[in-house]
């Protein structure tokens, strides 16, 4: 394919989180981590990801708002949808997916592969519909996905529990991902990652650390799985203030790269 079909868009917008701020700085770090000496270009897919292999829209300039915010990113995730390309956001909370997958909502991908500890499902919460707890009743409400499977779920309440089955969705914690059945899912296929799906002792700068996650290891196959082509990707909840020696920022920068090269080997 060609590689240019593939962009990265920053979205730095942390004003939709419930509990501490600070995911805005992330797109920064995550590059930093990308381009960083300590590494190099390659992927576990034998692909290597250099700077020529996808476009980097940069950061987006955020306004104030909550609403202008949305509205900015689905603007221009939706230029690059329209384009024929694939959007790959750097969030920013996760309330950036909301706006991120109406950006598709003239062809909504086959399916959302959502990895995190929670499901953000909440109908509201702390009175915003749109909180970064919210985006996936919004995308479900909308139909803007035709099936949502989420791994590394371990926060349930019973109004999530409930919401969950209202919408169909397909919950799995985070205990035996191999048995999640990824390699059947239905692509265009879009890849929804909040760092804290992972343990905190493998990613400990986020805002919700969550004991008991998936490690390292377990995205990277979960990912390496896909056999869907991929519509677009978010990678959220990033927060550079309370990480530990740039540990999360370079779980997120190799996690950007396995999913870059996920797409380019399930577009051939
Ligand atoms: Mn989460």
């Amino acid at each position: 394919m060609a590689r240019s079909r593939l962009c990265l868009i920053g979205a730095p917008w942390d004003g939709s989180s419930s509990f501490v701020r600070g995911a805005a700085a992330a797109p920064p770090r995550i590059r930093e981590a990308l381009w960083s000496d300590s590494t190099n270009s390659s992927t576990e897919l034998g692909i290597a990801i250099e700077p020529d292999t996808f476009d980097d829209g940069g950061d987006l300039p955020m306004p104030g708002d909550a609403a202008g915010a949305r509205l900015l990113i689905e603007q221009a995730v939706t230029s690059v949808v329209l384009a024929g390309g694939i959007p790959v956001v750097l969030g920013g909370d996760h309330s950036i997916s909301y706006p991120a997958l109406r950006a598709f909502r003239r062809q909504p991908p086959a399916t959302i592969l959502h990895i995190d500890a929670h499901g953000d499902l909440y109908d509201e919460f702390g009175g915003d519909r749109y909180s970064h707890a919210c985006p996936f009743a919004r995308i479900m409400e909308e139909g803007l996905a035709g099936r949502l499977v989420q791994v590394g779920i371990r926060t349930a309440t019973a109004h999530l529990r409930a919401q969950a089955a209202r919408f169909g969705v397909e919950v799995h914690g985070p205990h035996r991902p191999a048995d999640v059945p990824v390699e059947s899912l239905q692509g265009p296929l879009y890849v929804s990652l909040d760092l804290d799906g992972l343990d905190p002792a493998y990613a400990p700068g986020v805002a919700h650390p969550e004991p008991g996650g998936l490690s390292t290891r377990d995205v990277v196959q979960l990912l390496h799985r896909i056999t869907a082509p991929i519509a677009g990707a978010d990678i959220v909840e990033y927060n550079p203030a309370l990480d530990t020696r740039d540990l999360t920022a370079r779980v997120a920068a190799k996690l950007l790269k396995e999913i870059l090269a996920v797409a380019i080997r399930n577009a051939r």
